[in-house]
C-alpha cells in the first residue's frame, strides 16, 4: 500500500490514539527542512547547495529545496510557501541584507523556527530568527588586504587596485570590502581606482574585467576579486589582453573552491582566502537542536585560513570543495 506524508501522520496519529504505538515510535517522524537557496551563480554555491543536500539525508531530514536564481523575491515566495505547508524549520541564504523583515514576522507569526546560513540579515530585531551560521566576512576581507600590504611592502610607487565585488547590498560583498578597505587604508599608495560589481559570476567577472582593461589596462597593478569565480573570469580577460594573470597583476579572491586551486596551481592567480561552503552538517544539527528545544548562540562562526599560490599543489588534494 502507498501512503503519503499525510495519510502516514495520520494512520500514526489514530494508532498512537488507540495505544497500539509507543511514544518512541511517534518521535521518529520526520523532521522537515526548507531551505531556500541563493542559486548557482558560483563554484562555491553549488558546494554549499551539495552540502545541505547530503547532510539533510545522512540526519534523516526531509528536505524542501529551491533555488531563487539571485532573485530576492523567488526566496521570499520560497519562504512563504514553506510557511503555508507548515515546515519545522526554515533555513535560507539571504541574497541581500535588507527587506526581510515583513517575511521574517510572517514565519515567526506560524511559529517555525528560522535558521539564517551564510549571508546574513541587517534587521535590528534578532528575535526573528534563531541563529546566524557562516563564515565572518569582514575578517576575510582583512585577510586579503593583509596579504596585499605584505606582500607590497617594499613597493614604494602607487599600487593600483581594481575590484570585482560581489552581488550588490549583499553581505559578503559589503563586508568583504569594508575588511579590505580597512587595512589598506593604513597606507595611502593603495587606491581603489575602480570598483563594479561581477555579481559572483565568471561571465560578469570577465566582462567587468575586459571594462576595467580597456579603460586602465598597464595602470592595474592589483585585482581583489570577491569570490573565485570572478577572478577566474578576470584571468581570461587579462590572458585575452595580452597580459599575464599574477605576474602583471597580481590577483587575489575569496573562497578557496577547487578551480582557484587549479588557477594557482598554474600560477595564474596569486591567492585565495578560505571561505567554506560545507555548512549543511551544522545545520541538520541546529535543525535537530531546535526542535529538542536546545538552546542556540545567535552566531557559529565558521573557521578558516588563506592559501597563497605557494602552498596549493601541497593542498589541493585535502581540499573538499
Ligand atoms: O563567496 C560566493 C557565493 O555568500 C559566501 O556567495 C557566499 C558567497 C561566495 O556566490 O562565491
Amino acid at each position: 500500500m502507498t501512503m503519503n506524508r499525510r495519510t502516514l501522520n495520520t494512520a500514526l496519529a489514530a494508532a498512537a490514539l488507540g495505544g497500539m504505538l509507543p511514544a518512541s515510535v511517534l518521535a521518529q517522524k520526520k523532521l522537515v527542512l526548507g531551505f531556500a537557496q541563493v542559486g548557482a551563480e558560483s563554484e562555491w554555491r553549488t558546494a554549499n547547495t551539495e552540502s545541505i543536500k547530503s547532510s539533510a539525508k545522512e540526519a534523516g531530514i526531509e528536505l524542501k529545496f529551491s533555488d531563487a536564481q539571485q532573485k530576492q523575491e523567488n526566496q521570499i515566495k520560497a519562504i512563504r510557501s514553506y510557511i503555508a505547508q507548515k515546515v519545522d524549520v526554515i533555513a535560507f541564504s539571504p541574497v541581500v541584507e535588507s527587506g526581510w523583515e515583513t517575511v521574517l514576522r510572517e514565519a515567526k507569526a506560524a511559529k517555525i523556527p528560522v535558521v539564517l546560513t551564510d549571508r546574513s540579515v541587517n534587521t535590528k530585531d534578532d528575535t526573528l530568527y534563531v541563529t546566524f551560521m557562516g563564515s565572518d566576512f569582514v575578517e576575510e576581507g582583512r585577510k586579503a588586504g593583509r596579504w596585499l600590504v605584505e606582500k607590497m611592502k617594499d613597493q614604494k610607487g602607487e599600487v593600483n587596485i581594481v575590484e570585482l565585488q560581489g552581488t550588490v547590498g549583499s553581505a559578503p560583498a559589503i563586508d568583504r570590502k569594508k575588511g579590505f578597505e580597512e587595512i589598506i587604508k593604513a597606507d595611502p599608495k593603495f587606491k581603489i581606482i575602480r570598483s563594479q560589481t561581477g555579481d559572483f559570476t565568471r561571465a560578469k567577472g570577465k566582462e567587468v574585467m575586459e571594462a576595467f582593461l580597456k579603460a586602465d589596462g598597464k595602470k592595474i597593478n592589483v585585482l581583489f576579486a570577491h569570490n573565485d569565480d570572478m577572478a577566474i573570469g578576470a584571468i581570461q580577460a587579462i590572458e585575452e589582453a595580452g597580459m599575464k594573470p599574477a605576474k602583471d597583476i597580481t590577483i587575489i579572491s575569496i573562497d578557496g573552491v577547487k578551480g582557484a586551486f587549479e588557477a594557482m596551481i598554474a600560477g595564474k592567480l596569486n591567492v585565495s582566502v578560505e571561505c567554506s561552503p560545507l555548512l549543511g552538517p551544522q545545520l541538520m544539527q541546529a535543525v535537530k537542536d531546535i526542535k529538542a528545544g536546545k538552546p542556540l548562540p545567535k552566531r557559529i562562526v565558521t573557521e578558516e585560513g588563506i592559501f597563497p599560490m605557494e602552498v596549493a599543489a601541497k593542498e589541493f588534494p585535502n581540499r573538499k570543495y
